[in-house]
């Protein structure tokens, strides 16, 4: 791999780093925020590995702005940060929570003033408890509800932030946590996820042209999971599962946007989605995106398993190859990175990518007020090295955003994968860049 060079990303590639609202604010119950389902999930026994919670999580709610000036001394253009649904709309409609929308008012401005463009995401998982308590994302009503809380956002931070990601990720909230029942929610029900799915899928259309009435310019994106999927062997039983768990984890969040509807030949039980059609879907679903976030962690291996999907999950184990391992149990395949890069891309060529997520948690330690990380920069390079080669190959890859700022709450993992560029004393909240974030400055100076 010939040396990186921020110049060979062009001189428009956003370089940013991302992170969401229940992983790093804290302030779980202040100024008036409403309880999520991460709330309830976390405050209820045996969910997270470390019997942790986010309730403090890295106080970014009150050290947002240092935050953001490291943001800014790293060298990055960008901060990409989600906001929290109940602390703007605390029981998920009706009434708004001034305080709560004034808190990321202020974090936009902050931005701003540090000169850092604020990309916002709406929702990274941390549905209003109350409105999980009327069915969550399994009632249609959820459109109305999402329409609502867009429009909020969207009024208040509009003026502000152009760069808007509808989602995070559907494929992890509605299979980790409504399929697998290892997120929050913590449901393990078909029928909640097949409703889910096509709801979710319909708040996309519903939330982009919210946001594209509110906002001048507004430039409006999701984000997805890209999981390539291998197999353990070349026998067609094998190859059939691949394309099931391809369908169940990638193609059912991002076709019915493109007007390609569900992939239903691929996987037989993906047919109950139609239930939960109503007319008038197939055109209200589609999508015309500015652009599509792509994030990468790892590949996924699919082997012929009675419930396809469920091996799409990361916190499920695959059976190692001759791969690095990361503190995760994912394996380090960077070449997966052009792969989900070319997947997405060959549905429009026109369509900009931005890779929305990219990074690795190892097992980092301080020692004298240092942490050496040198896999952590060596993952980045690499990867970073697959982008460079997607652009290459004409790909229209825009922005880079790297997972994550500093140490946060990792869902069910709780404390102990560390992400970040930056080291986070979870008793101190004294921050500590690392190695890896040292070598981002200087390669983005
Ligand atoms: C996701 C989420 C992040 C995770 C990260 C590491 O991609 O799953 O956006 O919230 O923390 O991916 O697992």
């Amino acid at each position: 791999m010939s040396e990186l060079a921020r110049t060979d990303f062009g001189d428009d590639f956003t370089w940013g780093v991302a992170h969401a609202s229940y992983q790093v604010e804290g302030a779980w119950d202040a100024d008036g925020k409403g309880p999520s389902i991460w709330d309830t999930f976390t405050h209820g026994k045996g969910r997270i590995r470390d019997k942790s919670t986010g309730d403090v999580a890295c106080d970014f709610y009150h050290r947002y702005d240092d935050d953001t000036a490291l943001v800014r001394d790293l060298g990055f253009d960008a901060q990409r940060f989600s906001i929290s649904w109940p602390r703007v709309l605390p029981t998920g409609t009706g009434r708004v929570n001034r305080a709560g929308l004034d808190f990321y008012s202020r974090v936009v401005d902050s931005c701003l003033e540090h000169g850092v463009e604020p990309w916002v995401t709406l929702y990274h998982w941390d549905l209003p408890e109350a409105l999980q308590q009327r069915g969550g994302w399994a009632n249609r009503d959820v459109i109305g509800w999402f329409e609502e809380y867009v429009g909020v956002v969207a009024d208040a931070l509009g003026d502000r932030v152009k760069d808007w990601m509808v989602f995070n990720e559907p494929c992890s909230f509605m299979v980790v946590g409504h399929l697998a029942g290892v997120h929050a929610p913590g449901t393990r029900s078909l029928r909640r996820f097949l409703a889910g799915t096509h709801h979710v899928n319909l708040c996309q259309s519903a939330g982009a042209s919210v946001l594209r009435a509110k906002v001048a310019d507004a430039n409006v994106g999701t984000t997805h999971i890209i999981s390539p999927m291998a197999t353990k062997a070349d026998t067609p039983k094998h190859r059939r599962a691949a394309a099931a768990l391809d369908a169940f984890a990638n193609r059912i969040f991002l076709e019915p946007n493109f007007g390609l509807g569900y992939p239903t030949e691929a996987a037989g039980l993906l047919k109950g989605v139609e239930r939960y059609f109503k007319p008038g879907d197939d055109e209200a679903i589609k999508v015309d995106w500015d652009f599509l976030g792509v994030q990468y962690y790892t590949r996924q291996q699919a082997r012929p398993a009675p419930i396809p999907g469920l091996h799409a999950v990361p916190w499920i184990r695959h059976d190692y190859r001759n791969y690095e391992i990361t503190a995760m149990g994912w394996e380090v395949q960077p070449d997966g990175l052009y792969e989900s890069l070319a997947k997405v891309h060959a549905y429009d060529p026109e369509l900009t990518l931005v890779v929305t997520e990219n990074g690795a948690a190892f097992p980092d330690k301080v020692e004298a007020g240092r942490v050496h990380d040198p896999r952590r920069t060596a993952f980045y390079q690499a990867h970073l090295a697959e982008v460079r080669r997607a652009i290459a190959d004409g790909m229209p890859v825009d922005g880079y955003f790297c997972w994550s700022l500093m140490d946060n709450f990792e869902w069910a993992e709780g404390y102990g994968p560390r992400f970040g560029l930056t080291y986070v004393d979870f008793d101190t909240q004294e921050r500590i860049v690392k190695d890896s974030g040292r070598w981002f400055r200087d390669f983005l100076a």
